[in-house]
């Protein structure tokens, strides 16, 4: 039989870069410690090329100045490197000169994160692979914890929520801590232990809260509930607080949604401060940025959880050594054509070209802000 002859996609080339912000309403308002978000602001990402290919992305902004200056820095960001190929790897070290006076840190990262993640879908696209398979990665299940909801709240509250949370099959859901009066955090932990049983993994996260002698005192009385990780006690950078309370604390600790590029791995690790990590695909850099950081996560033979935006995660933990767990939300779906679907548990990358995401003009509608 005669070989096909393959064919060629050609170079993709950057024309401009549209974004769309909507505000969503939470299905379940999330109370941290740090702030109640009962919207979740979305920046949906467009990048377009000459040749007709859409690469797609969307970040969740925090607040909504963070959506709003999140745009303005993209829409300079497009001016920069109109014209250019195609090339994540190359658009990353040409921007992150051009940003290096400003910092490539915070909002500006997360710009340069989301036009790297639509530069890599539109790639993805050209190429007529899901990404999860373009990264070389498989369609590999990923063990997903509902993390919708079970904010800062009553215990009674919680234990309910946390058991509506279990639908869809899910074997495990994060419980955000960190109230004024210690011994609430205790009864709220203890509720939602009660009502999920023993066999759900149960996650909490303190969102920076706490001193290292408040974690160490918060965490005795948690010791009997087989807590499944504890996620940044305290602030997010103090590596040096982490490695010491990893040797006191009867779980492991778990950090890196706030690690500030692929560098932020490194520096942590090599202070000895998580047992495993979560990388969030914003703040690490997007794809490329993910790749590097998950590398270094790798040399290390630690497990690797993703931070929000499960439609984008599922894809890089399919390509990751030591993929742990997708943290899923429910948060995109109004503004998506096919939400995300988890079944008995698990995510699994859809089979659709690059990330799979497009956005449905009902929601986009609805949600918009002017
Ligand atoms: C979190 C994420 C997004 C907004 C607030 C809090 C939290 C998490 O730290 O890990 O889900
Ligand atoms: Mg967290």
């Amino acid at each position: 039989m005669p070989h096909a002859t393959p064919t060629r996609t050609p170079e993709l080339h950057i024309t401009g870069i549209r974004s769309h912000y909507v505000r969503v309403p939470m299905r379940f308002p999330l109370g941290t410690s740090a702030a109640t978000v009962t919207e979740a602001p979305l920046l949906l990402v467009d990048l377009e090329t000459r040749e007709g290919v859409v690469g797609r992305s969307y970040l969740f902004c925090y607040r909504d100045s963070g959506a709003k200056a999140i745009a303005l820095i993209l829409q300079e960001a497009a001016e920069l490197i109109r014209g250019q190929a195609v090339r994540p790897v190359e658009i990353a070290a040409f921007l992150a000169r051009r940003y290096a006076l400003l910092g490539v840190t915070g909002t500006a990262r997360m710009a340069l994160a989301a036009l790297d993640i639509a530069a890599w879908d539109a790639l993805a696209v050209a190429a007529d692979m899901p990404l999860a398979r373009f990264l070389g990665g498989g369609a590999g299940d990923i063990k997903a914890y509902n993390s919708d909801g079970l904010g800062l709240m009553s215990p009674g509250k919680a234990a309910e929520e946390a058991v509506r949370l279990l639908e869809h099959g899910f074997r495990g859901v994060k419980l955000r801590l960190g109230n004024a009066d210690a011994s609430l955090d205790r009864d709220v932990a203890v509720a939602v232990r009660q009502a999920v049983g023993p066999d759900v993994a149960l996650m909490v996260d303190y969102n920076q809260a706490l001193t290292v002698s408040e974690t160490l005192a918060r965490a005795r009385p948690l010791e009997d509930l087989n807590i499944y990780w504890i996620e940044e006690p305290i602030r997010h950078a103090d590596y040096r607080g982490y490695a010491h309370l990893r040797t006191k604390l009867p779980c492991p600790v778990q950090i890196g949604e706030n690690f500030d590029g692929p560098e932020g791995v490194h520096d942590a690790l090599s202070a000895g401060a998580a047992d495993m990590v979560m990388l969030d695909a914003a703040r690490i850099g997007g794809v490329t940025g993910w790749m590097r950081g998950a590398a270094i996560a790798a040399a290390h033979g630690m497990e690797v959880s993703s931070h929000l935006f499960p439609e984008i995660s599922v894809h890089l933990l399919a390509a990751t050594p030591g993929a742990h767990w997708l943290e899923y939300v429910s948060w995109a779906d109004a503004i998506l054509q096919e939400p995300m679907v988890i079944e008995r548990g698990f995510a699994t990358p859809p089979q659709r070209p690059g990330l799979g995401l497009q956005w449905c003009p009902k929601g986009l509608a609805r949600y918009r802000v002017a």
